[in-house]
């Protein structure tokens, strides 16, 4: 089973961090493609990056469409143009918040999100209450860490992030803790033992999803919001995002 895994931020280190987590809950079989886009933000901590990051993205997929992968992941927390994704995929496609606030409800009764900059809340809490899990989510909390600060060597961004924890725990009562940024993804186990209590990373939920979707034989629907937009032009900058007749 081919995997594809989109890191829609442009930071190569953060994109090998996400493949390293990816390989180490893959099945044996299942093959997985790291990459990022050529052009966008090298981090999303908000709306605007966001918007940024989605057309890399979808290049990104298409080439994915043409290597024959069977599956994908959106790997940036706020799950950008997951569903423009989808309607351009024949696989299924899930997003690492998704996967990640579907398995934390399903092992503990509440979780807290905890990401990196106050200007990743809003998006992040629109998000979960779009996946309706915001009866199991007591808060998103920020770290107070610009995302790139979880590729730099002797950051404090793991002390902050456990200081965080610690506060989710005691004000939240929180049963379970979200990794809120796919830049964490390395940090998963180490907290899991310092704390005691689930703490999950959406990069290693979303590959054991899709594993799983894949083998039910499942695809993403073309009938409907998924379907594949109808041919049209695009100009200018985008003139090449126009979908190919073929790719149909
Ligand atoms: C992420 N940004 O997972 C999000 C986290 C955030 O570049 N990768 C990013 O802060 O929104």
């Amino acid at each position: 089973m081919k995997i594809l895994i989109v890191n829609p931020n442009t930071t190569l280190s953060m994109t090998e961090k996400i493949g390293e987590a990816a390989r180490s809950v893959a099945a044996a079989g299942t093959e997985i493609t790291a990459v990022s886009p050529e052009d966008g933000p090298a981090s999303i901590e908000g709306y605007y990056d966001e918007a940024f990051a989605v057309p890399g993205l979808l290049r990104e997929v298409r080439k994915g469409e043409i290597q024959g992968m069977d599956g994908y992941i959106v790997a940036c927390f706020d799950d950008p143009g997951l569903h423009a994704v989808r309607s351009i995929a024949t696989g299924p496609v899930v997003g690492i918040c998704e996967a990640a606030v579907y398995a934390a409800s399903m092992v503990a009764g509440s979780f807290t999100v905890v990401t990196t900059l106050k200007s990743s809340v809003p998006a992040i809490e629109k998000v979960v209450r779009g996946y309706g899990r915001e009866y199991f989510c007591r808060r998103v909390r920020a770290a107070d860490i610009p995302v790139l600060s979880l590729e730099e060597e002797g950051s404090e961004a793991r002390l902050l992030i456990e200081g965080e924890i610690q506060r989710a725990v005691d004000e939240d009562a929180a049963e379970a803790v979200v990794l809120g940024c796919a830049g964490m993804a390395d940090l998963t186990r180490q907290l899991t033992a310092k704390f005691g209590l689930p703490v999950i990373d959406g990069v290693a939920s979303a590959v054991k999803m899709v594993e799983g979707l894949v083998a039910q034989g499942l695809k993403t629907s073309k009938v409907g919001g998924y379907s594949r937009p109808p041919d049209k032009a695009y100009i200018g900058e985008f003139s090449g995002d126009r979908l190919d007749v073929k790719e149909s």
